[in-house]
């Protein structure tokens, strides 16, 4: 099989990008590892930028969004039981949309299906060849037997353990890596938000999120211990740790239930350099980890899908290669000042094993002095809405 752009791995980056490119009359190719069943069912990410749904409208995805999902215009950050709010609208004009990373997958494939876009599920060993030369290709295997796709691009969409990255040279990779000594404890509920803006707390026992996903589906997440397994947290547990880490009224009014899901997920900022080798562009987790605190994976993901897509858009409509050739530098800029966000809101928040009296008050202040900044809370709505493209 031959195509223009050949696309590994079916998540969000990769199905998106092949959107994109469609309404350019590009074609491409997806590749992807799991079951479609396996890729929708998956809870992850909620809140989506303006820049994010921006994107999504473009590729025509944005009308169930736009009716399901909720626009926040704030969030609140708690310290030590007390919360207060921090305002998007009033300090930047912008908001956040909040509609989960399993519905904009699941209006990602029903439009590529209405496209008739290729997406083949269940490839097995998926290899890049020739990544170096003017023609690449790609081989993967599906029930027992061995196919090929001649492409001009290859493009890493593959997650953070995905097949991409590691055909990038040793000598040429550069990695960074900090790895938290501790993991989010996650659970879906059906049973109605206990807040109708997110929760971000702050507490001695750790830190504790209040997210959601409609109004009768909640999104809770407590700090564990990595050695924690999500079978050892009965749900009761959860809702007691739960409601000892937010503020008071919450715990009060938390309406809690059976959880419908229940998961640990650890905590990574990384970054690959570069993004780009030969005819190979990585995209997203593929390239690139934050914690979730700053809800920025998604959404970055998202920013390297729209600076590839104008750059393969301006090589097949202009034979302009500006922008392939810049691919790299400019996602990069823009992943860095994310993992800086991501990380500083994971130090701001987080109960560390080794975090002294001393440590515990100046996370204190920190919060203490958003609470009466209006430069702080500023600097801190600019990049939790999303900083520029
Ligand atoms: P994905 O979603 O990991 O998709 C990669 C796809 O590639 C497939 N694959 C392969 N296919 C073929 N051959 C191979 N060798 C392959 N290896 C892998 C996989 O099966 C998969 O289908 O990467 P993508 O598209 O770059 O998307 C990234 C996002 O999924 C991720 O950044 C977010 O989920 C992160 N995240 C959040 N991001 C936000 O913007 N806002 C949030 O609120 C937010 N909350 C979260 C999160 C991630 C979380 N977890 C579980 C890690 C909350 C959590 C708890
Ligand atoms: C979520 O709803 O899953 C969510 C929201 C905000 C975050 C992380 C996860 O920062």
């Amino acid at each position: 099989m031959r195509t223009q752009v050949c696309i590994i791995g079916g998540g969000p980056s990769g199905l998106l990008l092949a959107q994109l490119l469609h309404r350019d009359g590009i074609d491409s190719v997806i590749l992807e590892r799991r079951e479609r069943a396996h890729v929708l069912g998956r809870i992850r990410a909620g809140v989506l930028e303006q820049g994010s749904v921006d994107l999504l409208r473009r590729a025509s995805l944005g009308e169930r969004m736009e009716r399901e999902g909720f626009h926040h215009s704030g969030t609140y950050l708690a310290a030590a039981n007390r919360g207060f709010r921090i305002d998007f609208e009033a300090r930047v004009g912008k908001s956040v949309m909040v509609y989960g990373q399993t519905e904009v997958t699941r209006d990602l494939y029903a439009a590529r299906d209405a496209a008739g876009g290729i997406v083949i599920d269940r490839a097995e060993r998926v290899t890049p060849w020739g990544l170096d030369s003017n023609a690449p290709s790609v081989t993967y295997v599906r029930d027992g037997r061995e196919h090929r796709v001649a492409c001009d691009f290859v493009i890493g969409c593959d997650g953070f353990h995905g097949v991409s990255r590691t055909c990038i040279p040793k000598d040429v990779l550069r990695e960074f890596e900090r790895v938290y000594p501790f993991g989010w404890l996650g659970v879906l509920s059906e049973t109605p938000p206990v807040s109708h803006e997110l929760i971000y707390a702050n507490h001695p026992r750790g830190f504790a999120l209040c997210s959601m996903r409609n109004d009768n589906l909640s999104r809770y997440y407590v700090q564990v211990q990595l050695s924690d397994r999500a079978e050892g947290w009965t749900d009761a547990a959860f809702w007691d740790e739960l409601k000892r880490r937010i503020p008071e009224d919450a715990a009060d009014r938390l309406i809690t239930g059976p959880s419908i899901e229940k998961s640990i997920a650890p905590l990574r900022s990384y970054v690959a350099e570069p993004m780009r080798w030969g005819r190979l562009f990585l995209v997203g987790d593929a390239a690139h980890i934050v914690p979730p605190t700053g809800a920025k994976g998604l959404n970055l993901a998202f920013s390297d899908v729209h600076y590839l897509h104008a750059g393969l858009a301006a090589h097949y409509r202009d034979g302009d290669d500006d922008g392939i050739d810049r691919y790299s530098h400019r996602a990069l800029a823009r992943v860095w000042k994310c993992e800086r966000f991501s990380w500083s809101m994971t130090t701001m928040l987080h109960r560390f094993p080794d975090q002294s009296p001393f440590d515990q008050r100046m996370q204190e202040s920190e919060l203490a002095w958003l609470e009466t900044s209006v430069a702080a809370q500023t600097a801190l709505a600019e990049n939790y809405v999303g900083l520029p493209y």
